[in-house]
């Protein structure tokens, strides 16, 4: 490739799964990710390179250009925004759904709901399309607590087998969205760079197609 690339991915649980697709790709880190403190990797392709970071700042440095491409959760994409870049591919991984959830029987009694979560635009957006008057309280983790503690009546919060919310009994209620992991890709890199990035959608399609 003649113009370097450089793909921002989502550290944690995204980043397990994003591997072996690169890989199928032909681009794998020349370190091993898990055992150096670094954030930027070569890869055995020239030229494109790795940075590992959370995933509400991967559309931040994608959307700048800092980064040419990257890996998110489309939860991350609906609640920061996708302006300033393309959603090219859905990588398939990752997969989970966004919902509402509450104490196991619960029932709404008065006018308004008190709903805790960290996706306080999906929610509230959600909730104004319902008609519902709901109050969001933002929080960073532990949704599955407010409620237990009598901070909010329902969460907004990923679930994938409802084991988290069955152990600290509650059920899910309404799915907002079903979310997978996402290819974002710089809007004006996709214009100077469009050779090399096309390749490498196109790689990523087919390892994605792979079983
Ligand atoms: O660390 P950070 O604050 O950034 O977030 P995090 O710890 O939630 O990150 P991480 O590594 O878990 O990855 C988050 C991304 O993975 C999300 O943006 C989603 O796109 C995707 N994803 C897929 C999930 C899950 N599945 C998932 N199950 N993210 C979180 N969960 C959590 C959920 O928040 C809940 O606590 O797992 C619990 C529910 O799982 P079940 O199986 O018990 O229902
Ligand atoms: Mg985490």
């Amino acid at each position: 490739m003649s113009e370097s690339i450089t793909i921002a991915l989502t550290k944690g649980r995204i980043l397990k799964e994003t591997l072996p697709i690169l890989a199928r790709a032909g681009i794998e880190p020349l370190e091993d990710l898990d055992k150096s403190r670094k954030l930027i990797f070569d890869t055995t392709v020239n030229g494109v390179q790795l940075v590992v970071i959370r995933g509400t700042d991967v559309p931040t440095y994608v959307r700048h250009g800092a980064a040419h491409v990257g890996v998110v959760g489309k939860d991350v994409l609906l609640e920061h925004g996708a302006e300033g870049v393309y959603e090219p591919l859905d990588l398939g991984i990752a997969r989970c759904r966004l919902m509402t959830a509450g104490p196991v029987g619960w029932k709404q009694s008065g006018a308004r709901i008190r709903v805790a979560t960290k996706f306080v635009n999906i929610a509230r957006e959600y909730f104004a399309r319902k008609g519902v008057h709901a109050e969001l309280i933002k929080l960073y983790g532990a949704m599955e607590l407010a409620p237990m503690m009598n901070l909010a009546d329902l969460i907004v919060d990923i679930v994938d087998t409802g084991n988290t919310l069955r152990a600290n009994g509650m059920e899910p209620l309404e799915e907002i969205a079903s979310v997978s992991s996402r290819l974002i890709v710089n809007k004006a890199a996709m214009r100077s760079r469009y050779e090399g990035i096309q390749t490498l959608i196109d790689k990523l399609a087919a390892a994605v197609e792979e079983p």
